[in-house]
């Protein structure tokens, strides 16, 4: 049977047809993750998948798409990317730091969040902690008076930019790593930054374990850095060595054209095996994990080679388009994009770096500010959606979501064109999940449709737009 419903009827239809499915599996899915009894049919186990859904924080998260990310301190004035133990306080010096300058940056850029290195692995405290003294109150900035993370914050609330903080676990710098009183220091570093600076919305713990003075490494507490975080601002999302945001496994900017956010889980931080693979949730990688859970992926790369400023890098900036391509390649595959950017030894985002960003901008705006299948007439017959459009037009991109707040399900689809004559193939793809962004050769035609091919359960697509590139 075919119906037709107009446009703006299309997310009411899914979610409607999601909410009977939904009344039917309740039990399986109370919660981001689902366990499996042994013996198991495979067909269960695809369908209890396809109703794994993000918790509030993780779909609050996955909506804000771009994030960026501000690596400062004390490899700013070192020239190095990691830093070494025992370089004095003093060292950090800017002349013309200007937090809000970061923050606007990253909102016109387009960023919802942006997350501040607070501690790298040198151990160097952008901000007054009263747990060591290597800190920005033992630097000339300021004379010792300073705190950029509370500058920061103040910048983010100004421009309605949500706060995030990155806290190394290795700290180079402190003489209790790799002892139990370790983790007392970093808890006590984490309720200082949870307490003081108002509403955090990501929490980023990164991965890199060094030895400490006694040649221990640190066995780091992580339950009681998450209870922490959870008592203290329970919104939080908690990335990377944390269970709510995973790495995507490289620093390329680029995502994996299959990327499911429901994937295997054996330990706090999953999935097990190789976070580098190319599919980490597909069925094959699915049908014999004994727990799922959402774990949505998270791309961070830097504008630069480095994560920090180099004046030598100064023309190694990535172009508009380059990032351009990244955005299609992170937030176009299911993932949220984190772009770093590097302000320099005064303090300031350079300019090189402000122009790309902005380049890029205009590039996804001029893209994206009319969707040519607004006028269309919609028609829904099984797992194809048909756009008739009123004249034809010509396109090159196409943006299709799911409805993921109720779980992700496509696994396979096509996007075809009428051409007068028959149905030409545009493009096909694997995942869509929160937003699959398509690239294609212009296509002239008055006619598209998108099938889904394969799917966990009831398919719920919630925007198919197509666009023109300028
Ligand atoms: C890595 C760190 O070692 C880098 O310096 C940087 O902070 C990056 C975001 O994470 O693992």
């Amino acid at each position: 049977m075919n119906d037709f419903i107009p446009m703006k009827h299309l997310l009411l239809f899914v979610l409607v047809l999601g909410l009977q499915h939904f009344t039917a599996c309740r039990e399986v899915h109370a919660q981001n993750s689902v366990q499996f009894k042994p013996g198991i049919p495979s067909r269960e186990i695809i369908k209890m998948a396809a109703h794994v859904r993000p918790s509030d924080r993780q779909s609050a998260w996955q909506e804000l798409e771009f994030i960026v990310f501000i690596h400062y301190g004390m490899n700013t004035f070192t020239d190095r990317e990691w830093g070494v133990k025992g370089t004095p306080a003093p060292v950090f010096n800017p002349t013309a730091l200007d937090a809000e300058q970061w923050v606007k940056t990253a909102k016109m850029a387009g960023a919802k969040l942006l997350i501040m290195v607070a501690k790298h692995h040198d151990g160097f405290c952008l901000w007054p902690s009263k747990y060591t003294d290597y800190t920005v109150q033992s630097s000339p900035w300021k004379e010792g008076k300073g705190d950029v993370v509370s500058e920061v914050a103040a910048a983010c609330k100004q421009n309605g930019i949500k706060l995030g903080v990155y806290l190394s676990p290795w700290d180079m710098a402190s003489p209790l790593y790799g002892s139990d009183a370790y983790n007392t220091f970093f808890v006590n570093q984490l309720t200082e930054l949870l307490t003081q600076y108002g509403q955090v919305d990501e929490v980023w713990f990164d991965g890199a374990c060094g030895e400490g003075p006694n040649g221990h490494r640190q066995v780091y507490d992580w339950p009681k850095y998450y209870s922490t975080i959870r008592s203290l601002q329970p919104q939080a999302v908690i990335a990377v060595m944390g269970p709510d945001v995973r790495w995507v496994g490289t620093e390329s900017g680029y995502g994996r054209e299959t990327e499911w956010s429901v994937v295997p889980k054996d330990s706090l931080f999953s999935p097990p095996g190789n976070m580098m693979d190319e599919d980490l949730g597909s069925r094959v990688k699915i049908l014999d994990a004994k727990t799922l859970v959402w774990y949505p992926s998270e791309v961070d790369v830097s504008i630069r080679p480095g994560w920090f400023y180099h004046s030598r890098e100064d023309s190694m900036v990535k172009s508009s388009e380059t990032l351009a391509d990244i955005w299609y390649s992170s937030v176009g595959r299911n993932s949220v994009l984190l772009l770093n950017l590097p302000p320099d030894r005064r303090g300031l985002i350079h300019g090189n770096d402000v122009a790309a960003l902005m380049g890029m901008k205009q590039i996804l705006d001029a893209t994206f500010k009319d969707n040519l299948a607004e006028k269309a007439k919609i028609t829904r017959n099984d797992s194809v959606i048909l756009l008739d459009l009123p004249l034809p037009v010509i396109v090159d991109r196409a943006m299709i979501q799911e409805n993921f707040r109720n779980g992700q399900r496509v696994e396979a689809f096509v996007l075809q064109a009428w051409d007068g004559l028959a149905w030409r193939e545009i493009m096909g793809g694997t995942t869509i999940g929160y937003k699959r962004l398509l690239r294609f050769e212009p296509v002239k035609t008055s006619r598209v449709r998108l099938k889904i091919l394969s799917s966990r359960d009831v398919p719920e697509i919630t925007t198919f737009g197509l666009y023109k590139s300028p």
